[in-house]
Formats: structure tokens, sequence, C-alpha cells
């Protein structure tokens, strides 16, 4: 049996969560009397009449709520569910969620899990799930029920792939979990399957650790809360650590592509000595060279104190905002995009061919970073077109350049201290951790809510699950079209509709209040040590949601813990 070891293997807190039942919205307990109820019709923010001309059939949909109606008429439905891209904490929920709001809706409902990403779709490799498939990933990470892919259903061929499986399937929906990309892949997929006759409807889910599909209308993707919560933990460890040995400069890059989401949460729950935010420094313009003074500048503060030991947040996506390296990036990203000639596994020795196809002063920049880094920026893209950040050693980078800086400094005599510096890479091992409650609870609503727009046959429609700051039984629910989050980048060299990333925003509470705190953090430590992810007791801190969430909603209370933070 595939999944019997799986169950055999899972341990006291696996099975105990395993057997624990979300929290549902009060509106869900009365699933099945559901009736979507169109409101307004909703438009993007910007570029609308390319959108209306790219997506005729789907752009300019009405916001879906729903109402309790009695009677209403079942039938059974037959779902797929893709899961695409990076793993986020409870990615099982929304399968869990979908699966028994289709059974609730009529017991003969039938659904199917594409295998290891979109790739399944196209080759129409599925795993029927059924109570006992489902069962014991019930409130488990990871996404390894059915697996993951990257693999982007683009071209013209993979859209008549895809439509061929959706009929073969005889799908009545088909539910895509996944980031800004995937999502946008969704809205394609919606217009191509509307156009072609085809009755099957795509329904999105937000999905993503690095907390960048975020909008108006998305409070939070899934995953985010949980990644933090680990990582939160294992920095306050390191803090307790350098504390404890008071000899050691924490280096700790953090996964979460070009946002500082994470970082920003991070610091909020642990209060480390720096946080570099990307967004910050490209909104002041730092070079390469002023980040590496700006730590120096502490450590030689802090060694002026006794203190020879530190921790420092660095975002996973830095490197981009560096305008010198942004600008770099941007230059490689045209020239290795598929179609053209560099793309195929460049090394160093290839760039010396592409060193003619850079700027002055990209090729400057580039010329002056170590061969590591070098080869690690030359890397394929990912099949999305973003440069892989999470292979790019960035903590390593600024170890080094700090270290020749003190150096310098050193034999100018304005440095007469220690710096042992230690890199470390928080990444994959938050991506697949037991969801937190509030993923748990947040991913489960999700997938119900996604059958519920699928029954009432929506296509091009995002699940939304929104004030989540309150308690679970208020969350509310609604579908909006997924046209309405796009708007028109370069991609690839090409200019292509796509779901916009949020990035962190200066103007925030939660930035502000970083803002207020860091300079004290620099030179006095008030490290924080979140501890792990509680799953009884006390519901305030094993329910609390991300602190950086706490503010992005209009009437959110700003809780004591962030006026604290
Ligand atoms: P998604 O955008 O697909 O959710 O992926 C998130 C992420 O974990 C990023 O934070 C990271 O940069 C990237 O995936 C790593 O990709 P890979 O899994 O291909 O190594």
């Amino acid at each position: 049996m595939l999944h019997s070891s799986f169950e055999q293997n899972q341990s006291p807190i696996q099975k105990l969560r395993r057997e624990t039942t979300p929290k549902i919205p009060s509106i869900l307990k009365h699933i099945q009397s559901l009736q979507a109820h169109p409101k307004d019709k909703m438009h993007a923010n910007t570029h609308q009449d390319e959108l209306q001309r790219l997506f005729p059939l789907t752009y300019g949909q009405s916001l879906i709520e729903f109402d309790e109606v009695s009677n209403l008429p079942t039938k059974p439905l037959k779902v797929g569910v893709v899961l695409s891209g990076g793993q986020a904490p409870g990615g099982h929920n929304v399968i869990a969620g979908l699966y028994d709001a289709l059974q609730a809706f009529h017991e003969d409902s039938q659904l199917f899990g594409f295998l290891n990403g979109p790739a399944g779709i196209l080759k129409n490799q599925t795993l029927l799930i059924e109570e006992s498939t489902i069962d014991p990933y019930r409130n488990q990470g990871g996404f390894d029920l059915l697996g993951s892919g990257r693999t982007k259903i683009e071209t013209e061929e993979q859209l008549r792939e895809s439509l061929k499986t959706m009929n073969a399937l005889d799908l009545d929906g088909l539910v895509v979990v996944g980031g800004d990309d995937s999502n946008t892949n969704a809205a394609v997929l919606a217009e191509t399957f509307k156009k072609a006759g085809c009755k099957t409807v795509v329904i999105g889910v937000p999905k993503t650790i690095d907390g960048d599909l975020k909008n108006e209308h998305v409070e939070v993707s899934f995953g985010f809360d949980t990644a933090c919560k680990i990582y939160s933990e294992m920095i306050g460890n390191l803090e307790k650590d350098a504390l404890s040995s008071k000899k050691y400069y924490h280096f700790v890059k953090l996964m979460g592509r070009s946002a500082s989401h994470i970082a920003l949460e991070c610091a909020l729950q642990t209060h480390p000595n720096m946080t570099l935010i990307g967004e910050e420094l490209a909104h002041n313009k730092s070079t390469l060279k002023d980040i590496t003074k700006q730590i120096a500048d502490m450590v030689c503060a802090r060694s002026a104190k006794g203190l020879e030991y530190g921790v420092i947040l660095i975002p996973e996506g830095l490197i981009e905002f560096i305008p010198e390296i942004g600008q770099l990036l941007k230059e490689l990203n045209m020239l290795l995009a598929p179609e053209k000639p560099y793309q195929m596994h460049v090394t160093t020795q290839g760039a010396k061919a592409l060193n003619a196809h850079l700027s002055a002063k990209s090729l400057n920049a580039f010329e002056t970073l170590p061969e590591l880094i070098k080869n690690q920026m030359l890397l394929d893209r990912d099949p999305h077109g973003n440069v892989q950040v999470a292979m790019i050693a960035t903590e390593t980078l600024l170890m080094m350049l700090v270290k020749k800086e003190l150096e310098q400094r050193a034999v100018s005599g304005q440095f007469s201290g220690s710096f042992n510096p230690v890199s470390h890479y928080f990444g994959y091992e938050g991506r697949a951790g037991l969801p937190s409650l509030f993923d748990s609870n947040y991913c489960y609503s999700l997938g119900a809510v996604a059958a519920l727009l699928v029954k009432n046959q929506v296509t091009g429609y995002m699940s939304i699950v929104k004030k989540l700051n309150l308690p679970v039984e208020d969350w509310q629910i609604c579908g909006i079209p997924l046209t309405t989050m796009m708007n028109v980048e370069m991609r690839h060299g090409k200019l292509k509709p796509v779901i916009k990333k949020a990035l962190v925003e200066l103007d925030s509470s939660s930035f502000k209040v970083f803002e207020q705190q860091r300079s004290e953090w620099q030179v006095v430590d008030h490290y924080r040590s979140p501890g792990p992810m509680q799953f009884t007791g006390d519901p305030a801190i094993s329910e609390s949601i991300p602190l950086s969430l706490m503010e992005t909603t209009s009437y959110a209370i700003v809780p004591e813990q962030l006026v604290k933070a």
C-alpha cells in the first residue's frame, strides 16, 4: 500500500494533529445550502484594456458571495486538484477541505489529485482521493500525498494537452493550489477551457510561504504563518546561542524570494540585531558597499561595548534589490531567457561570451563579485523566468565583504575586536512542517470555498477567506476573479499578464513598528524566543496569526503583541 508506511511511522504529534478537526467559519457549517450570489463587477487596478483583450471571456466578472438557500438540488461532482510550485504547510488541508465539501454536496462526488504538479495534468496522471487516502494527511505538512512541480502550462500544445485531460476525466472543476505565477496560469487555463466550450471551471487557491501573493483581496497566502513560526523558533535559538557563547555573528538568510515579508515577520518575532529589508534598501538605492558599511558599523559599535556577537537576518531576494546587482540580474534574465542562445548551463567561461552583451555598469558589478556568486547568478532561470535566488549565497557574500571591510578598519586602527561569522540558510526546513493551527484552519476553509465555487460553476476565480484576524467562526468567504489581481509585466523579456507580487510596503504599520525598534536592537540585546509552535493550550499563543498580518486589514485592532514588539 502506497501510504501505509507513512501512517505507521507517524509520531504522536502527527497522530494527534491527524485526529484534530479544523475549525471552520460559521458560514461553512451550512455548506450544502450555500448558493453563489454574484455582486458587483470587478476590474483590475491597471491595464484594464489589455486584460479585457487577453481574457475576453473571464475579465470583468462579478465578486461572488454566498447565501443560504433551502432545498438546493445536488449532483455528484468530478474535480481535479493540483499542487503547484514550492511546498507550503497546509496544502494537504486544502485537499481535505475540498474532499469533505464535495462529499457533503454528494457522496458520489470524486476528487482526482494530479501527480507531481502541473506535469500531472499534461500526462493525465492522477490519484483518486478517497477517505482512506486523505485521512493520514489531515493537518500534516508537505505536499507528499500528490507531489508538486514547477512545470508551466503555457504553450499551445500544453494548453491542448490540458484540455484533453479535462475532457478525458470529464471534470467539472480544476483547483490549482499555487502562488502568483500558478494562479496566473490558472486564469489562462480558465479562459482557454471556456473558449473551447469545455465545462471544467478553474479555481485558484493562494499558496506560498513567501507571503508575496497578497493584495486587497488576499490577506495572506497559506504557509507563510507556519514557515515564519518555524524560522522564528530557530532564530530565537541562535540568539540564545550567541548570547551564551558570545563569540559568533550569525548571518541568517531567509527564504522568501524577492519580497522581504518573511524577514520582517521573523524580525518582529525575534528582535535580532539587524534585519535587512530588500525593499527599503532599494528605496534608499543602497549599494553593496553601503550595506557592507552598515553591517560593519554595527559590528564596531557592539564591539566597543564588549559585544562580539550578533544575529543578522538577510532576505533571500536582497541581492535583486541592490541597484547595481538588480540591473545586472535584469540584463542576465533577458540574456538567459529560454529562447536566447545563452540559456543552457552557462558557466563563468560561457559568461565571457555574455560579457559582450552586458552594459558597462553591469559588467563592472559582475566582475567585482566572487566567482562563487557569479556562477550562482548564471544558473538556469526557473520555468517562470525567475532568477533562483534560493541558490545565491547572499549571506556568504555579505560575510566575506564585511570581513574584508573590518580587516581594513583594523589596519587603520578603527576596529580591534573579533569577528567570527557563521552562515545559515533557513529555507526548505520551513516549507513542509506541520501546519500551524492558523494554516490548518485557513487551508481547510480555502479548500471548502474552492469546492463551493466549482459547484456554482464559476471559472477563473480565487478561493478567498478573509477577516483572518477575527476568531475563525467570524471569517468570511468569497470568490474573486483572478484577472482582477493582474497587471502586465516584463517576463522572460516579454510583456505578460501576471498576478502582481506584493512587496513589503515601507508605510505599513508592521514596517513602522520594526523601524521604531531596530536601532535599539542593534546595540542592546532584546532577543525574543518564540519557541516551538504550539497546537494546544493558550489559544492566544497557539492560534496567533502572523504579526505582520495584524495590521493589513482595516478593521484590525493592533494587538498588544505588535505594540510590544
Ligand atoms: P513558490 O513561489 O512556488 O511558493 O515557492 C517558494 C519558494 O520556497 C521560494 O521561497 C524559494 O525561493 C523557492 O521556492 C525555491 O524553489 P525550489 O523549490 O525550486 O528550490
